[in-house]
């Protein structure tokens, strides 16, 4: 058993463009957690990846782009576990057994499959409408119970918890029977934690689409490998309305895009949306903007130049990857193996203990 209170899992696909809403929705809280008392697991989720086509000559350049992010943003290796989701054979185990728990209804009602899968829903791939079904395997494998993401995987934090449940009921006289408490169930019941200002944050083009990696216009996102120019040259382009800002919160309804610039300059700088207002009320966009281009170079530029130093040097990557990956897999087997016996498989008899 770990000796954390809590276990924190979360993950990051490998699929490029990685920008300030990653950071701010997801990375940085990653970082945050690490002070907790807490076992943190981040993964780089390559099989998420796949999910949509990937290049593979380019795939392993992502895989340790992601993994630098990781580091250059603070997160240590040897405190928490950094590793990729593709050498950790129990997540697809464990989301086969899933597969067979969780409902088709429940997946038919998956938002970011029909976002995702656009109007070609024929010809999209069945692993991404199974994509929850392993972020519930992913998160569970750990029997993780607090898991940091931004809004936009609130459905699939829900499905986990669904399924969750589902398996604790369907197996619970067997889950007592292998001498687990069938009181508490075998899963936890995992606490999604979305919050702060950047929980959802919006393209810097559009204030009501999601900043997103996968936008073909580049000036709405700001990526983390942008150079101080290129953030410069994005913030003074994104996109306002003529109004000042407002001295209140309540004044940035209906002004999607001024919300969203507020919403950045509070998580960057680690304040509410109230003390920006107190600062910046009444004030034209071209002020607030040079304040917010300052705040966004002066934390983004040495993350980015961090990044490239670190890919710079795959092997000391992949060697991260592989202590995080051998770490990982200690605490994931003994669940699945729990997982086998619970589900009535008989399993292989172990010659070598896991290290
Ligand atoms: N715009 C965002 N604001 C806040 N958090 C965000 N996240 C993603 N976009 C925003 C959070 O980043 C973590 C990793 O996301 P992912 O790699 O799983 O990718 P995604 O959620 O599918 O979104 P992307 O990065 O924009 O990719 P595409 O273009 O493919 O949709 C997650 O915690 C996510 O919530």
């Amino acid at each position: 058993m770990s000796a954390f209170k809590e276990l924190v899992f979360s993950g990051v696909q490998p699929t490029g463009n990685l920008h300030l809403g990653n950071y701010l929705g997801a990375i940085k809280r990653f970082v945050e957690m690490q002070a907790r008392d807490a076992q943190c697991l981040y993964c780089v989720v390559d099989m998420h990846a796949i999910t949509l086509w990937q290049d593979p000559a380019a795939l392993k350049g992502q895989i340790r782009e992601v993994t630098a992010a990781f580091l250059a943003a603070g997160i240590d290796p040897k405190r928490s576990i950094v590793f990729n989701q593709s050498q950790v054979p129990q997540h697809a185990e464990l989301a086969w057994i899933f597969n067979c728990v969780a409902r088709l209804g429940w997946l038919n009602r998956m938002t970011q499959f029909k976002d995702k899968a656009g109007k070609d829903r024929e010809n999209a791939s069945v692993g991404l409408y199974a994509y929850p079904v392993l972020m519930a395997a992913d998160i569970l494998a750990y029997r993780a119970t607090h898991v940091p993401v931004g809004e936009d995987q609130k459905q699939h934090l829900e499905l986990t918890r669904d399924i969750a449940q589902k398996f604790n009921n369907d197996f619970s006289d067997s889950i007592a029977a292998h001498g687990h408490d069938a009181g508490d169930g075998f899963f936890p019941v995992t606490e999604p934690l979305i919050g702060g200002p950047a929980a959802r944050v919006m393209s810097l083009r559009d204030g009501t689409k999601k900043m997103s990696k996968s936008d073909a216009s580049d000036n709405s996102r700001i990526n983390l490998t942008d150079d101080a120019d290129a953030i410069a040259a994005k913030v003074r382009k994104a996109k306002t309305d003529p109004d000042a800002l407002p001295s209140e919160v309540a004044g940035l309804s209906g002004r999607p895009e001024a919300d969203n610039l507020v919403g950045i300059f509070a998580a960057l700088k680690d304040v509410s949306r109230e003390d920006v207002l107190r600062d910046y009320g009444g004030a034209q966009f071209s002020a607030f903007k040079g304040a917010l281009v300052e705040l966004a170079v002066e934390t983004l530029a040495p993350l980015g130049a961090e990044m490239k130093r670190l890919v710079a040097d795959p092997a000391e990557i992949d060697a991260v990857l592989a202590d995080g990956a051998e770490r990982a897999e200690a605490i994931a087997a003994p669940t699945l193996d729990a997982v086998k016996d619970i589900v009535g498989f008989v399993r292989r008899t172990r010659l070598h203990a896991v290290r």
